[in-house]
């Protein structure tokens, strides 16, 4: 299938659902729903279309037409915005259950103020559905089946929805008396992007009362499995949570077996037997006569296997085996070596909170510096203007310094136009402390065009950072098409930073590319891309990715102290 063509097709059968959402006319939301399953099956790329070219597709006509042109040239459509607006994201997750129609979605939300599926299987266990106006007994069943339907699907989960839900049940659990020691293990733990479950470790004596309170937590919708060693739930969200329970003294063994990863654990156990020993989830033990040697930590473990303890982010059989063999395993970026955040946005374009309040709380962070990079002018949307931008300058001099010393950078997240023009002339763009520049447009150029623009952009000497540079969505949008290695290598050539997003549904770059782009000896910068204050919090998402990238603080621009930043900002330009 043709990609643009894909993303067109989900974004008017979205439109098609809000407006039936919002109770508008039937008959618009069919045309919009017929439109997209026909530009969906539509055998050429529909981003060569011009006007003419759309409404030659079968049920498009010129208003469908123009909304393709607008999100094909900025990303997005203002209307759609405007009513996406209008509804509540969890209204809009409830229509994405199978059995369940947008009319009566919206009568859920109405009557009952229901806007998640969790909230909605609640109200179902606790029959409220079924005296509403065309609801029943039948039609309960019927969302229930179709709740299921979804979660079957098993979709994976974005890395900060299994993170919240997993700390709130090690919360929970490690309250119980008993419980000597409790954490997530598996995917999550080697912050991977995504993960298709939980998985959950504890150490006591006894795991009965760990099982059971497991089943009865708040968010457990269904429970899959009740056992000794395993329980298994299903939260409201869908997602499945395994908790096991070991004995103390196989704590370390326990969580090197779960956390995984298989390929690394094969290899774990690969030099177990080398040495005449046997490595489980219970332990290292002697093949001959099964005398345990180590179990109590991980740490313990490793060492016996002739290792260093290796971060969980690193075990994906990339190389660390080999490099903790060697005693060469890299000190990884770490939270606390993050100086300051150098992308974030206020409210002076598509932030939420005004900008003394993102510094008062970026200082609170113990940051030494923090750039404000609200977008420029040619993301038409955020009406941008160079006053505008001046005002906040002057605004941004004012309170440097004033919290807890903090040192603030005015700065901007410019636009890659399709040739790799950037939005300001050079004498503009000379008064920015710091540049951040994406792609905000124009995703579907063709690889050598889309290159050369990228590359084109790094060559500015205005360009300091290249924000989420592959612009994928986990889940919704593949990345661009382009050369990466060329583009990783102009960066690595013209001192442009690589930006490591941390927005949790970017992670751009994620970790295979981190590593491809530190091969050219690139830099980077681990940024939030805040647009709230409680988004700033994102850095650890960021971070976790660095170091599957294998990425020191030297590797990253902001760990360094301003002075050794301001030189890297100043790229080699003479002014
Ligand atoms: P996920 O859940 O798909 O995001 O990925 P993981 O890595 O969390 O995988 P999961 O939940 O199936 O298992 C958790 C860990 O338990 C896994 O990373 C390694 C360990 N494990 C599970 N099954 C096996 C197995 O059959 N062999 C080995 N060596 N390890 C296993
Ligand atoms: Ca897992
Ligand atoms: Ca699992
Ligand atoms: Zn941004």
């Amino acid at each position: 299938m043709v990609r643009p063509n894909e993303e067109v097709e989900a974004l008017l059968q979205e439109y098609a659902d809000l407006i039936a959402i919002t109770g508008g006319d039937p008959f618009k939301a069919r045309a919009y729903e017929k439109a997209a399953r026909a530009i969906g099956g539509y055998p050429a790329d529909v981003s060569h279309l011009d006007i003419k070219g759309l409404k030659e597709i079968p049920g498009v006509g010129k208003s469908i037409a123009e909304k393709v042109i607008e999100y094909l040239r900025t990303g997005h459509v203002t209307v759609v915005e405007e009513t996406r607006a209008k509804i509540p994201a969890g209204v809009r997750q409830l229509i994405t259950i199978p059995t369940l129609g947008p009319r009566k979605a919206m009568a859920l939300y109405e009557d009952l103020h229901l806007s998640s599926v969790g909230e909605l299987a609640d109200a179902i266990k606790a029959e409220k559905l079924r005296d509403l106006k065309g609801f029943g007994e039948k039609t309960e069943e019927n969302i229930l089946h179709g709740i299921a339907l979804m979660q079957q699907a098993g979709e994976r989960i974005l890395l900060s929805t299994a993170m919240e839900t997993a700390e709130d049940i090690v919360t929970e659990l490690s309250r119980i008396t008993g419980c000597e020691n409790c954490a997530y293990a598996g995917s999550l733990r080697r912050m991977k992007e995504t993960a298709g479950d939980i998985d959950i470790l504890v150490a006591a004596a006894r795991s009965a009362p760990f099982m059971g309170a497991l089943t009865e937590l708040p968010p457990t919708a269904e429970v899959i499995a009740h056992g000794e060693k395993k329980t298994s739930i299903r939260t409201v969200k869908g997602v499945q949570v395994d908790l096991r329970v070991v004995r103390p003294d196989a704590w370390g063994a326990g969580m090197q077996y779960f956390t995984g990863s298989k390929a690394h654990n094969i290899r774990t156990r690969t030099i177990a037997v080398h040495l005449g020993l046997k490595l489980s989830e219970y332990g290292l033990f002697e093949t001959e006569g099964g005398k345990r040697v180590a179990s109590r930590s991980e740490d313990e473990v490793y060492t016996r296997l002739g290792l260093p303890w290796i971060p969980p982010t690193l075990r994906e059989d990339r190389g660390e085996i080999e490099a903790g063999l060697r005693g060469e395993l890299p000190e990884v970026v770490t939270e606390a070596d993050i100086n300051g955040d150098l992308h974030t946005h206020t409210d002076l374009t598509d932030g939420l909170a005004p900008m003394e309040e993102m510094v008062a709380a970026a200082a609170e962070r113990g940051y030494a510096y923090y750039a404000v990079t609200d977008h420029a002018p040619n993301l038409y949307m955020q009406r941008m203007t160079d006053e505008k931008i001046l005002a906040q300058r002057e605004h941004v001099r004012s309170l440097n310094g004033k919290h807890h010393g903090m040192r603030l950078l005015h700065g901007t997240e410019l636009n890659i136009g399709p040739d790799g023009e950037v939005d300001w002339p050079d004498e503009f763009l000379q008064g920015f402390d710091i540049c951040v520049a994406s792609v905000h447009s124009h995703f579907n150029l063709g690889r050598t065009a889309m290159t050369r623009r990228i590359v084109r952009a790094c060559n500015n000497p205005h360009v300091n950072v290249l924000g989420h540079p592959t612009t994928r969505l986990i889940g919704k949008r593949p990345g661009i098409d382009a050369g990466l290695d060329e583009v990783f290598a102009a960066c690595a050539r013209t001192g442009t930073a690589l930006e490591i997003n941390a927005q949790p549904d970017r992670l751009d770059l994620g970790d295979e590319n981190i590593l491809r782009a530190r091969s050219h000896g690139a830099k980077f910068a681990i940024d939030t891309d805040a647009h709230s204050i409680p988004q700033l919090a994102y850095l650890r998402y960021g971070v976790g990715t660095a170091q599957r990238g294998w990425l020191t603080p030297d590797d990253v621009i902001n760990t360094w102290p301003l002075r050794r930043l301001r030189r890297f900002l100043r790229k080699d330009r003479a002014d």
